[in-house]
This record gives C-alpha cells, structure tokens and sequence, in this order.
C-alpha cells in the first residue's frame, strides 16, 4: 500500500490524520506543506478541496479527518477507530463533530491572532518539518501567509474573544466525555484523535496551557500527543483570559 499525507506543520487535523495512521500501523510518506501555498498546492495535486489533511492512498484522494478515519477503518479494520456498537458509536461520533467543527476553528483562530502580533514563534512550529526551502526563508517571507490565514481563520480580535469565553465550557464537556467513557480509553476513537491535537495546540500557547494541561482533557492530549511543535509565550490580553483564569484557579 502507497500512502503519502499532505499536512501543514502545527496543523491539529495534520496531527490527528497522522495519530491514526500510525494507530493503524500504516506506514506512510509525509508532505509538508505552507499554510495559503497549501490550498493551491492541493488543487494541482487533484483533491476536491484545499484543506489538510489530505492523503493518496493508492492513488486514491480522501481528505478530512472524518473522511481518512472511515477509509482507515474500512481498508484496515483493527484497531477500529468508530466502534461498531450502535449507541456507542452515535456518542462517539457527537464528540468528534465538537472536535471538527467546534473546537478546531477555535484554537486556529487564537493562534493565527497570536502569529499576527508576533511572528517569532513561527519558526517553534515548523519544527521537525520539511518544507522544501530553508526554513530561514520561509520564515523571512511569512509576513503575507500570516496576514492571509488570520483572514482566512476569521483571527478577529471578537472571534477570538468568543472562543476565549466558550473555552472552559468546551473543557468541562471533554472531562465529560472522558468520566463517561465516550474517549480517553485504553483504545482510543476517532474522537480522541480529533479532540486531542487540538488541545496540545491550545498547550502551545503558554497563554492557554495553565488552564488545560492539569485537568483530564490536557493530560488525555499529553498522553495521546506526548509531543507537540511550537511553543507561544504570553501575548492575549490579559482581559479576554479572565474566563479561562478561573477555571485554573478550580482546577
Ligand atoms: N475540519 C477539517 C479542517 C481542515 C482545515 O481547516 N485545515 C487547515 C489547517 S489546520 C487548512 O488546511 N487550512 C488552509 C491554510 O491554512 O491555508 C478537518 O478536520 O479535516
């Protein structure tokens, strides 16, 4: 089998595609990619969208996270990533929607607006990655990709106080979701594999991390992802963290 993942470096869905094909023992050849020069990059190589993850399997095209999980499931059945029980797999498939479409766009947002301000911890994110330049020059020409995928992300200084403020109710129903089982079991889903990147892309930001590192959802993302690229010292306005302060203080 010929697999080859397209990805960005630091993206959280890159992370849960490439969780889940190493769960299923797949081996496969990785392609970094530079945020914005990605979605053209994608289109030449004939996938129907410009998002990462994106994977050629066989010569076949499957992007999305959701989209690579069933097609892992259906072509190498174990470890299963969506159980087959009815009722278990409906609660495991609500938790990984939150993931795709909740808490993902989120976390995006928040970083990109960090980005924006302060470009120097972009060099912390590429670690480890290939991008096909020196990393020096894809640093020096940043400018216009950061300015572009904070638009692109809606990093608006109101979308980002938003998801600020929605975040500990965010955090509280995956400690939910881990008591009652739906992930953070021995196994894990779909689910965890789509919740965790994002929660070690949120620890990436010291900003964020104190809030989530010492509660089950931050160590349920340190164990899945013992590690993470990237690493942004404090830059959010003290204000807009106010929701998540009391949050550390319950913790
Ligand atoms: N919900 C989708 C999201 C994919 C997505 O938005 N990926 C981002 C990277 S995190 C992307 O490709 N953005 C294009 C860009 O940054 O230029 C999934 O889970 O596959």
């Amino acid at each position: 089998m010929e697999a080859r993942l397209y990805v960005i470096p630091g993206s959280h869905p890159s992370m849960a595609a490439r969780l889940m094909l190493e769960t299923k023992g797949i081996s496969y050849k990785r392609t970094d990619l530079m945020p914005v020069i990605s979605k053209v990059a994608l289109r030449g190589l004939g996938f129907p969208r410009k998002t990462v993850p994106a994977l050629k399997l066989d010569g076949r095209k499957i992007q999305g996270t959701g989209e690579i999980a069933r097609e892992l499931d259906r072509i190498q059945p174990e470890p299963p990533l969506l159980p087959t029980d009815p009722a278990r797999r409906a609660a495991v498939e609500e938790a990984e929607r939150f993931g795709d479409e909740e808490l993902q766009p989120p976390v995006r947002a928040i970083l990109w607006w960090a980005l924006r301000k302060d470009k120097a911890p972009l060099r912390s994110y590429s670690e480890g990655a290939s991008l096909g330049i020196p990393i020096g020059v894809a640093l020096k020409t940043a400018g216009p990709i950061v300015a572009a995928s904070a638009r692109f992300n809606e990093a608006t200084d109101d979308n980002v106080r938003r998801g600020l403020a929605a975040l500990p109710a965010m955090l509280q129903k995956i400690d939910d979701w881990i008591a009652d089982g739906t992930i953070g079991g021995e196994q894990p889903n779909v689910a965890d594999f789509q919740i965790a990147p994002s929660l070690r892309l949120a620890m990436t930001l010291d900003d964020l991390r104190p809030a989530i590192e010492s509660r089950p959802a931050g160590e349920l993302a340190k164990r899945l992802v013992p590690t993470y690229p990237g690493k942004t010292p404090p830059i959010l306005p003290p204000a807009w963290l106010q929701p998540l302060r009391s949050e550390t203080a319950a913790a």
